[in-house]
């Protein structure tokens, strides 16, 4: 496993103006705030793969993870207002709004009864015209249905308007999910940290703060989690880098992050749909300045479905280890223009790890290993 940089690859490197930054690497020293904003702002993607694929090989060789997961999105009828997402309605009865009966909800994981899925990963809209015995009812009926899946569900926005809504504390909340089997957190709604921008994209769900305080409790409790950054939209270079410390600061005091997912701006169907999506250079020139910063983050993942097949092959050598899975059906990033396909075949995800020159496993939500294919 070659873990150094070639002569050619040093001289790369130097010729960005980027020394200091790979010789403080090189002492296995932590990046600040402007080397980050360095990172994110050289042209050279050649000098960011170099320093990004070392890390990256550093930890995990050539190993490449993807799992076998189905997504559920039981409603889209949504309170909060964000400004870049198509997927949510704000109520009931408005065109093209839904919401799952149980039956429906519990019936897509029965559906794949004969199905080597292990993970279901579930996403949903702020419904107010629902009671808190819904969430814990559909947790329950899954786990009755297929006890050996893990259920990562609900997004720290979801776990904070509960604690509102049904007046209980996040601990109150998470303890109650979690004896209903919840088993992890995904990362979604960190969106952007900084108020600034936070205030522009999503003023009406919880700040940053709070986002962080969720994690911590869920972390606190025993729980992992995963935590993702909106890349491309309004953001300056500064908040994200911003973000990305602030994520680092609460893995170095918990632990408890898995995974970090860039998840690049999508601007059909949205209120931001006069902004230019992010290019494929900075989508690259993100996975690996975030491999770098998050130096106490295990893996880095390009969510295929988000960033499109081809580019997500070509991020294994941007700092990227982790792919997503089979996913199945997905709603949020079609609903704002993805021309992905809904689900790619496990041979397939195989497949195009191989052809990058990579090795794939299959993990568990927890990274457990499956099946070295
Ligand atoms: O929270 C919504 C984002 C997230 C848009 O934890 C958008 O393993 C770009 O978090 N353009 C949901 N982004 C997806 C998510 C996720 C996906 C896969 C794996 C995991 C995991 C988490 O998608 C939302 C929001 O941040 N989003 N609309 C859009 N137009």
């Amino acid at each position: 496993m070659v873990t150094e940089l070639s002569t050619i690859e040093r001289r790369h490197v130097d010729g960005a103006g980027l020394s200091d930054i790979r010789e403080r690497l090189d002492r296995g020293e932590r990046l600040t705030f402007e080397d980050g904003v360095r990172l994110f702002t050289t042209h050279d993607l050649g000098a960011l793969s170099a320093l990004a694929n070392r890390e990256r090989q550093r930890r995990w060789g050539d190993l490449t993870f993807f799992n076998r997961n189905v997504h559920v999105n039981a409603t889209n009828v949504c309170e909060a207002s964000c400004i870049f997402c198509s997927f949510s309605r704000l109520k009931t009865g408005d065109a093209a709004a839904y919401t799952m009966s149980l039956d429906e909800a519990v019936g897509r994981v029965k559906a794949l009864r004969d199905e080597l899925i292990t993970e279901v990963h579930i996403v949903n809209g702020l419904n107010p015209d629902l009671p808190w015995e819904y969430y814990l009812d559909l947790l329950r009926g899954i786990r009755a249905e297929r006890p050996d899946l893990h259920i990562k569900a609900f997004t720290a926005v979801e776990i904070h308007y509960f604690a509102e809504k049904y007046r209980k504390s996040y601990e109150q909340v998470l303890r109650e999910l979690m004896a209903a089997g919840l088993g992890s957190l995904p990362g979604g709604g960190a969106e952007i940290f900084h108020p600034r921008a936070r205030k522009k994209l999503c003023d009406d769900k919880v700040d940053a703060e709070g986002w962080l305080e969720v994690h911590r409790t869920a972390h606190e409790l025993g729980m992992r989690s995963n935590c993702t950054m909106l890349f491309g939209s309004i953001e300056t270079v500064e908040e994200r880098v911003d973000h990305l410390l602030r994520l680092r600061a609460l893995q170095d005091e918990t632990g408890g992050f898995q995974t970090f997912i860039p998840l690049r701006f999508h601007h059909e169907n949205n209120k931001l749909q006069r902004l230019r999506e992010p290019t494929a250079y900075d989508s690259l020139r993100t996975y690996a300045v975030s491999r770098l910063l998050l130096d106490n983050i295990d893996h880095i993942k390009a969510y295929w479905i988000m960033l499109g097949v081809e580019l997500a092959q070509l991020s294994l050598d941007w700092g990227v280890d982790d792919i997503d899975g089979t996913v199945r059906e997905e709603r949020i990033y079609h609903m704002a223009g993805a021309r992905t396909p809904q689900t790619l075949g496990r041979a397939e995800l195989i497949q195009l790890i191989r052809d990058a020159g990579r090795i794939p496993v299959e993990r568990d939500t927890l990274y457990r290993i499956v099946a070295e294919a």
